[in-house]
């Protein structure tokens, strides 16, 4: 089996400090959880930044200052911003980070509802729009996706030109689909030879959607934008606590965990 890439979401854009004050805001309380990240073994940090105050911003300069000061602490990590932003964000705020060729960046692959009255809207149009302009700028997308019809939806368009293959999915489980193997199964099922993938589960869900994609092949995204607990009613002190724990599990079933170099050569990314 390849080895394992593990991504940290380290913010996300909902979650809050009333969840837990570890979640980063600040410049130095982003760079401090993506470095508690990488040191516990994340190649991949996916980011949202957001201002002091806690609101979620796509602002190019942001993201400049965020992606230098964590290049510094974690000189060889992966950066993939978020062009998912926070729900409402127009897709010129949301398309910013693209300007700064990250290596990789989101490419949501449709309209789910995010509880209540929110819903995070990705149109037909926005996703071809926002699938040519990361092929344009040279970012490779982590597809994500929400449900099984997403995947339909980018092997099409991949079809008609808008997403380059290899493909990278990222299945985000128990907003939208359920959390289960039996989905999990089904999503893998349907992907196009030569696809990797990864999962992220949400919520209590986190470490059980964490272990089966190990022992099934995939690999594994974990963070405070999924979940802020590390057990049940004990918040993570850090993101690089709930790293720690998926590189306990990869470690207790065998599966070897990537460097940033070694997720570069297993995704097709060259080093910008
Ligand atoms: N915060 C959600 C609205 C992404 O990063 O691309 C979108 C999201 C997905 O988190
Ligand atoms: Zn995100």
């Amino acid at each position: 089996m390849e080895k394992l890439i593990i991504t940290a979401a380290i913010c996300g854009a909902e979650v809050t400090k009333e969840h837990n004050p570890a979640v980063p805001y600040t410049v130095e309380e982003i760079v401090r959880e993506a470095e508690s990240a990488y040191k516990a073994g994340a190649s991949i940090i996916h980011l949202h930044v957001r201002e002091d105050d806690g609101t979620p911003t796509q602002d190019k300069e942001r993201y400049r200052v965020c992606m230098e000061a964590i290049k510094e602490r974690c000189p060889d990590v992966i950066i993939q911003p978020s062009t998912g932003g926070a729900v409402g964000m127009t897709d010129l705020e949301r398309l910013q980070p693209t300007e700064l060729h990250p290596e990789m960046a989101t490419l949501d692959c449709g309209t789910c509802n995010f509880g209540g009255d929110e819903v995070f809207v990705n149109t037909e149009n926005t996703i071809k729009n926002f699938g040519r302009l990361l092929i344009e700028r040279g970012v490779k997308p982590e597809i994500e996706v929400f449900d099984k019809g997403m995947i339909d939806l980018a092997i099409r368009y991949q079809k008609q030109g808008f997403i380059q293959k290899p493909m990278h999915f990222d299945f985000v489980m128990g907003v939208q689909i359920a959390a289960t193997a039996r989905d999990v199964a089904f999503m893998v099922d349907s992907l196009p030879e030569g696809s990797t993938w990864t999962v992220a589960g949400v919520g209590r869900s986190q470490f059980q959607m964490a272990a089966l994609a190990i022992v099934m092949g995939g690999h594994v995204r974990v963070g405070f934008e999924d979940n802020v607990y590390i057990d049940k009613g004990v918040l993570a002190k850090s993101n690089g606590e709930l790293v720690e724990r998926v590189v306990r599990i990869a470690k207790e079933l065998g599966r070897e965990v990537a460097s940033p170099n070694e997720a570069r050569e297993i995704l097709g990314l060259k080093r910008k």
